[in-house]
């Protein structure tokens, strides 16, 4: 038998047998990035000024975190800096129950969404394994290989449905991501399987110095999702109203069990990729002050400013309460990490492989080697 007398096997079928999808969902993307900031629209008060608390810690979170890099006590950071509308919107649509996904650029989403300052930078600084407990605040470890937790994404979500589960998982990838096979086979899945998952690109123009004409040839990284037969939305991904909308929408549609959604946010990387890169190397400092004009903080400020929502002590006090997050992070920081060598066997399978124990008992044998050297010497001191 071949795969085509299979039974309920797919099989191109000539035109006229074809059947229109009668899926409601719009397949084409937006033709132009989705916006609410100053164009009059009626807005939640309160969610502006929770979004704007959030805006401005996040800045200030940036900031501090790339002068840890200086200081030593972080061995990287990837800012945000510029893209924090997109790094709050995502965690803020979530609820408590559901998952986020994020890549190395977004130790501010997993912030926003309740996680502790410093425990959130373990990892960059170099502490064993993600540097915090994945499960605690539902924030898979942040990946640094791009695109890899794509998949991992869909997984988790399908499980979730075929459990009964209503858990939501939101995935984050930056436009270079969209160029790794990861990408692909996550977002086939997820729409063959219709799992909720929603997926938010961060079009941040660059993937290091390689801008998005070199990346692809697609009209906007929103096409993409037509290929897969699921929504694709284009967004202002500096307008963090328009952006917390449009992914509401995709987390609500998720959650009726209506599928997947692919975001593109356009926003801008206002520092260099990273604190070990040179961004004046490929971009001009002419198209850096462009995009200072269209940055989310002052965007969001301007338009609560011009609705009366926000004065100058209503900005003092949001600026107080960031300058506290960031000298409590600097404290916590300061402190040297007790890490146990041993942990590093942990999490690694379910059960340890005979490899593993073997090397950890080699290291135990080595520790408490070292540690009867040092108490022999301190004898001998004494
Ligand atoms: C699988 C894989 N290939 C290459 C790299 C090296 N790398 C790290 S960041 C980066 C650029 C990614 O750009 P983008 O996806 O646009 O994210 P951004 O850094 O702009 O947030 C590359 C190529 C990697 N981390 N993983
Ligand atoms: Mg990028």
């Amino acid at each position: 038998m071949t795969v085509l007398e299979q039974p309920g096997a797919y099989r191109p079928a000539p035109p006229p047998a074809w059947q229109p999808r009668t899926d409601p969902a719009p397949l084409l993307p937006d033709p132009e990035p989705y916006r609410l900031l100053g164009t009059g629209a009626d807005l939640d008060p309160e969610l502006l000024g929770t979004l704007y608390g959030h805006l401005v810690r996040g800045r200030r979170y940036n900031r501090q975190a790339t002068a840890l890099t200086k200081q030593g006590r972080l061995a990287v950071y990837p800012s945000s800096t510029g893209q924090e509308a997109c790094e709050v919107a995502a965690a803020l649509v979530l609820e408590e129950r559901d998952w986020l996904f994020p890549s190395y650029r977004d130790t501010l989403a997993a912030v926003a969404r309740g996680m502790d300052p410093a425990e959130a930078l373990g990892l960059l600084r170099g502490d064993w394994h993600t540097g915090y407990d994945p499960h605690e605040h539902r924030v898979a470890p942040l990946s640094t290989p791009l695109a890899t937790h794509l998949p991992h994404a869909v997984g988790l979500a399908h499980a979730a449905r075929l459990k009964g589960d209503d858990v939501v998982a939101l995935a984050m990838v930056g436009d270079g991501g969209t160029s790794e096979g990861d990408f692909h086979e996550a977002l086939n899945f997820a729409a063959v399987w219709r799992t909720p998952t929603v997926f938010l690109v961060q079009n941040n123009g660059f993937a290091i110095s390689v801008p998005l004409a070199k990346q692809t040839a697609a009209p906007s990284l929103a096409h993409k999702a037509v290929g897969y037969g699921i929504p694709g939305r284009l967004v202002d991904g500096n307008d963090v109203v328009a952006v917390h909308r449009v992914l509401s929408e995709a987390v609500e549609r998720a959650r009726r069990g209506e599928g997947p959604t692919l975001v593109e946010a356009v926003t801008y990387r206002l520092d260099a990729h990273t604190n070990a890169d040179d961004a004046t190397r490929y971009r001009d400092d002419a198209e850096v002050e462009t995009w200072r004009e269209h940055d989310p903080v002052a965007l969001l400020e301007r338009e609560m400013t011009a609705r009366g929502l926000l004065d100058e002590a209503g900005k003092a006090r949001a600026h107080e309460e960031a300058e506290e997050m960031a000298a409590r992070l600097r404290a916590r920081m300061n402190e040297d990490p007790v890490l146990d060598p041993m942990a590093l066997f942990d999490h690694v399978y379910a059960e340890k492989t005979a490899q593993l124990r073997e090397q950890a008992e080699r290291l135990r044998a080595e520790l408490e080697a070292e540690e009867s050297a040092e108490d022999g010497q301190e004898g001998d001191e004494r």
